[in-house]
């Protein structure tokens, strides 16, 4: 008895802290504890409902998804029904709208609430003594589909209200959407499953909670703002603004931009301030509501067929528009990426006009079978690239062409590569002029080559005087063409020329490094210098020696290959070795031989001065350890840096010895 007492105690004190921890997140955007320790607070109470079954409520934070798919949506009515908002497209509508308003309110002042119109998807939520009990759609205005298990899996709809004296019921409204990086995360992976896109974060968040599969909701991200109040019981409230602070108490996450204006004035300069800011939000919006604050005066106003008297909808120029595809091209950025663009008849969108747009990678230019000829929608959103939403097929002649990707770098040639798991397609040639700059910055990097005084602006002049056309032309400079350049004087020149002498004799390992080779970072260098020794036998590995060498899997292996089958690269290694930069080396100076964590597991926490996490933990794994995410009873070291979680503490806790990143550095120099 005493114990299924402790366990509902427990229960109840383990909601309370979530609830109080999503309030913190959710609504005031301010959370206080770390999504690590909020995960153990969900595991406790999920430990303890699995223990206890009898204590699971459906309002409880684990219960977000639940029953089986459903066969189809129930209709339901609306308690009032779902009213829609008039427009205005101009400053002259918005400003007659407020003469309409101040008429019928026959001079009383007016005070307006102005929040950013968010693109999503209309929906209604009923929370009756707290709990959430239903939510629908807004369908007809009247009647809506039943999608209360859909909207319970949406992290930002509490399965209860915060506080005591809830109202007996409480109907509130608000827009669920998605995020326009949630939004192309979800894209790019249908791309590359093969399956159809989703043409705006609007029809993303639409399909996603009309899921009759509510794991299907579940694994999309989702959200809500709640900005009305609809049918309610045994609440006092006098303006929209209370009703908004309201909902902030209760634990409704409300958007922090809504203002009040006390003038219409002040309210065109908040319609124009948002559509400022209107590309550097996180969602879309389409427009700016404008609401009669006092709820008196609302009533007063009342409503015209379908839309109320008391509010307006300015809408900003839509982001899409349609045009035709007169080419598609390919570019090659800076790192040999290789993106397919749409050349466009030019056409204006959202106030400027777009003549490309980005097709992003092989697999998205396949998923939305863009064809040159095409008639296509486009759309601007955010500062991005504009981009085309999909072809409009009723359009199609037959005479539109498939475009096929290029199997080589239309800029230089060279054979392109798409490693496995990779979106992107790259030109692996290291003297592509398209990459030239890049990857000479990367050789003459610290951490490379490390040839002093070589850095990106003198790279540039080199590049473009044409003295360079790939790293090892560096070490066949003529100093008496170096005077040519700006700011080159003999001394300059002198201490340059040094600079490039002295790094011939860097380890085999940095060289490795420097050539750049996707995905090949210092340490997993100083593990092929390690084994192979020589650049020659290196070049030579298959796939199955490259393999066997720690840190190397098949993706870097298949890096690596294909790299050295390139005849650009075949010829840059060999001008390199001619040019006498180490080429093979007995005992490696510069990889640690003795492997102080063999066998050991790390966990890495806080952030380190010298490190990104990443290299960090290519240095624990080339010092012989293995790096996992979670401190446990099998974890043998800690590496703490600056403002370390949880991990730290609960390394502390277990008494596993706690290492800084000076400990790890001084093994790498023994
Ligand atoms: C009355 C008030 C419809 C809406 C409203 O961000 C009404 O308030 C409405 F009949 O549709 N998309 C908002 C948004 C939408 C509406 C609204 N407020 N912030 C939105």
């Amino acid at each position: 008895m005493k114990r299924l007492d402790e366990a509902r105690r427990e229960i109840e004190y383990l909601r309370e802290q979530i609830l109080y921890h999503d309030y913190r997140y959710y609504v005031l955007d301010s959370p206080e504890i770390s999504d690590a320790e909020y995960d153990q607070l969900m595991r406790r109470l999920r430990e303890l409902e699995a223990e206890f079954p009898e204590f699971v409520t459906p309002d409880s934070p684990t219960q977000r998804v639940g029953g089986a798919p459903l066969s189809s949506f129930q209709q339901v009515e609306h308690p009032l029904p779902l009213l829609s908002l008039d427009n205005a497209f101009t400053e002259e509508e918005l400003r007659a709208f407020h003469q309409r308003v101040q008429r019928r309110l026959a001079g009383q002042p007016i005070v307006y609430v102005v929040e950013p119109k968010i693109d999503g998807l209309a929906v209604s939520l009923i929370y009756e003594n707290g709990v959430f009990v239903r939510g629908a759609t807004r369908g007809d205005g009247e009647r809506g589909e039943d999608i209360t298990e859909n909207l319970r899996t949406i992290p930002s709809v509490p399965l209860r209200l915060r506080g005591e004296n809830l109202p007996p019921v409480l109907e509130v409204r608000g827009e669920a959407y998605m995020d326009r990086q949630d939004f192309d995360e979800l894209n790019r992976a249908r791309a590359e499953q093969g399956e159809p896109l989703f043409a705006n974060p609007r029809n993303a968040a639409a399909g996603s909670l009309r899921q009759l599969d509510p794991r299907v909701t579940a694994s999309r991200r989702l959200n809500v703002f709640f900005y009305a109040l609809g049918y309610h019981e045994g609440l006092e409230l006098e303006t929209h603004w209370q009703v908004l602070e309201y909902f902030k108490t209760v634990g409704l996450r409300v958007n922090s931009l809504i203002e009040r204006c006390s003038s219409i004035d002040e309210v065109w300069d908040f319609c124009q301030r948002m559509q400022g800011l209107r590309s550097s939000l996180t969602y879309d919006i389409d427009g700016v509501v404008v609401k009669v604050d006092s709820l008196a005066a609302q009533a007063a106003l009342g409503a015209t067929g379908r839309s109320p008297r008391w509010a307006i909808a300015f809408k900003y120029p839509a982001e899409e528009a349609t045009t035709v595809v007169e080419d598609i091209i390919v570019q090659v950025g800076r790192t040999g990426a290789l993106t397919p663009l749409a050349i466009l008849r030019p056409v204006e969108v959202a106030g400027s006009t777009v003549s490309r747009a980005t097709l992003h990678n092989a697999d998205v230019l396949r998923a939305k079978d863009v064809r040159i000829g095409d008639t296509v929608i486009i759309r601007k959103a955010g500062d991005v690239i504009p981009e085309i939403v999909k072809p409009v097929e009723s359009k199609r002649t037959g005479k539109e062409r498939v475009f096929t990707f290029p199997d080589r770098c239309p800029v230089c040639g060279a054979e392109v590569q798409r490693l496995p798991g990779e979106a992107v397609t790259r030109c692996i040639g290291k003297a592509c002029p398209a990459q030239l700059v890049e990857g000479l910055v990367h050789f003459a990097s610290r951490g490379a080559m490390d040839i002093e005084g070589l850095g990106p602006a003198l790279i540039s002049q080199l590049v473009e005087a044409g003295l360079v056309k790939d790293p090892s032309d560096l070490y066949f400079l003529d100093p008496g063409k170096l005077q040519a350049l700006p700011r080159m004087g003999k001394k300059s020149i002198e201490n340059l020329m040094a600079a490039i002498e002295a790094s011939k004799s860097r380890p085999l390992a940095r060289v490795i490094f420097a050539l750049g080779i996707r995905l090949v970072g210092e340490a997993a260098a100083r593990e092929l210098a390690l084994r192979f020794r020589s650049m020659e036998r290196l070049k030579n590995a298959s796939r199955e020696e490259l393999q066997a060498v720690p840190m190397i899997g098949d993706k870097i292996a298949e890096s690596i290959i294909s790299f050295m089958d390139e005849p650009q690269n075949q010829r840059m290694i060999q001008r390199l070795a001619e040019a006498g930069v180490t080429m093979a080396e007995e005992e490696p100076e510069d990889a640690p031989t003795v492997r102080p964590l063999e066998g050991k597991t790390v966990v890495l926490t806080g952030t380190l001065a010298r490190y990104s996490r990443q290299e960090a933990a290519e240095l624990v794994r080339s010092l012989g350890g293995r790096v996992t995410s979670s401190v446990s009873r099998n974890t043998d070291y800690v590496v703490a840096g600056a403002n370390p979680g949880s991990k730290l503490t609960k390394a502390q806790e277990l008494g596993i010895p706690v290492l800084s990143e000076e400990d790890l550095q001084a093994w790498l120099e023994e």
